[in-house]
């Protein structure tokens, strides 16, 4: 079974959108397999979104990251990576559809609800650096 790493991230929480999500994301028949609500250390968010260290958005994207409790998910199932991907919509939410999380719900590029990794390589990367799983 194909495994993805999905992030409710802190807006999510605060918005008291926890429950919508997985909601959704059980509707479209996938599993939730882990599930772990936390307080993110900076340090894994720095290694979380390494690729964007160079970025512009960088410092604001890690203290929006590190307000607020976050809910770490191993999603499962068959193509569950590109089905979170379509689930969630584009990053920008001013371009993401109706129908996805962040067209329904984000209007903020930085805060825009949740996280999906976005490939084989990154959904291993990502499911080890924050469940410990090889
Ligand atoms: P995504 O995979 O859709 O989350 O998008 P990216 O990997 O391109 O970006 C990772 C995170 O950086 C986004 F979720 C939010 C943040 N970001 C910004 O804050 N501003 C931008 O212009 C692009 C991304």
């Amino acid at each position: 079974m194909e495994k993805t790493f999905v992030m409710i991230k802190p807006d999510g929480v605060r918005r008291k959108l926890i429950g919508e999500i997985l909601s959704r994301i059980e509707k479209k028949g996938l599993l939730i397999n882990r599930l772990e609500m936390l307080m993110p250390e900076i340090e894994m968010l720095e290694e979380h979104y390494k690729e964007h260290c160079e970025k512009g958005f960088y410092k604001d994207l890690i203290q929006f990251m590190t307000s607020g409790k976050v809910v770490a998910i191993q999603v499962g199932g068959k193509d569950s990576i590109s089905i979170m991907r379509k689930l969630i919509g584009e990053t920008d939410p001013a371009c993401a559809s109706p129908g996805t999380v962040r067209g329904d719900f984000a209007n903020s590029k930085t805060e825009n609800l949740i996280h999906a990794s976005d490939s084989e390589e990154a959904a291993k990367r990502e499911l080890k650096l924050w469940f410990g799983e090889v």
